[in-house]
């Protein structure tokens, strides 16, 4: 993101408590902790952390509630390109909007003045996250904070989205992860915070007993949804779709590595009412279907609500698993 000077006033003008921030962002952990950012930052916060299929909704509702003295702020998620015109409408209209995010299915709406999505920065994989922080310490409104918690909790965030942490063998962004998981979004936003201001960013011996009762606890959680998962044949394609309500980015992995010959694997969430599609580095990219089902994400890691078509297509099978009860 370009920092002119009019992005300079408004900020600053911000810090004087001068009109409200509206951040809305995604609701996993590289969508709450640019939240924690925020309130890091700004004196006069509103968050909410939705997921991907809620965002055009909201940002139509904050577009309505907002006055030309504040700014709306995306990180991690972006609307569709229908909704991305009513934002450019808006802005042209005197309305402040800045967008972060990292996904290559919204890198079209870098055409917009408004809008940042970069894949990559500085030669690695970005996330809302890192995008959003550089941003902020390039303004200088994280100046009050530790550094070196700062970046390595940035750096802990960033390479937990990417899988970086995988690719390299670092524990350390899992395990924020799993507290955040544990402890839940406000907990986990007042830790973030709490932390960011120490000189290292290390858990509490507390944190630490907690964490290695969830590991265990999520240790089974794999293999049970492993095992529950079934196969089926979709467009010629080989697919295991599971019930999976919690960890389903290391649910989608542990199957997808486990069972080497699939195309790709589902995870389907009945609470929330979504799908999430998971591939193999260089296996089949399920963006493209996760799109034609109104959703989108990276090209290995997708998602979208549940639909009439995709019900019959991808849950009901889900559902089968009297065979491996009885
Ligand atoms: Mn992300």
């Amino acid at each position: 993101m370009k920092i002119t000077p009019t992005i300079r006033k408004k900020v600053h003008s911000l810090q004087q408590r001068k009109g409200k921030v509206y951040h809305l962002s995604h609701n996993d952990l590289d969508g709450l902790s640019p939240i924690a950012l925020s309130l890091e930052a700004f004196p006069n916060v509103e968050y909410k952390a939705v997921g991907n299929h809620e965002v055009d909704k909201e940002v139509i509702v904050l577009l309505e509630k907002m006055q030309e003295d504040d700014l709306l702020i995306l990180t991690d998620i972006s609307p569709s390109a229908k909704v991305a015109e009513t934002i450019e409408v808006a802005v042209i209209a005197k309305l402040d909007v800045l967008m972060f995010d990292h996904h290559l299915s919204a890198i079209e709406l870098n055409n917009y003045d408004w809008a940042e999505v970069a894949v990559m920065a500085n030669q690695r994989f970005a996330c809302g996250t890192s995008l959003y922080a550089d941003f902020l310490m390039k303004i200088g409104v994280l100046s009050h904070l530790s550094m070196q918690s700062l970046e390595q909790f940035v750096e802990n965030v960033r390479s937990w989205d990417t899988w970086d942490w995988k690719r390299e063998g670092n524990v350390e962004p899992q395990r924020l992860n799993n507290l955040f998981y544990l402890i839940g979004f406000s907990a986990y936003l007042e830790l973030v915070r709490h932390m960011i201001k120490q000189k290292r960013f290390v858990f509490t011996k507390e944190f630490e007993l907690l964490l290695k009762i969830e590991e265990k606890r999520i240790y089974h959680y794999l293999r049970e949804r492993n095992r529950y998962a079934q196969e089926i044949k979709v467009d010629g394609k080989h697919v295991a779709v599971v019930i999976c309500e919690q960890y389903h980015s290391e649910v989608g992995h542990f199957i997808a590595e486990t069972r080497d010959y699939l195309d790709y694997v589902v995870l389907i969430n009945l609470t929330k009412g979504t799908l999430s599609f998971r591939s193999k580095d260089d296996k089949l990219p399920v963006v493209d279907i996760a799109k034609r089902f109104g959703g989108g994400g990276h090209p290995h890691a997708a998602g979208c609500a549940i639909t009439d078509e995709n019900i019959q297509q991808y849950v009901k099978p889900a559902l089968n698993t009297l065979n491996l009860i009885a």
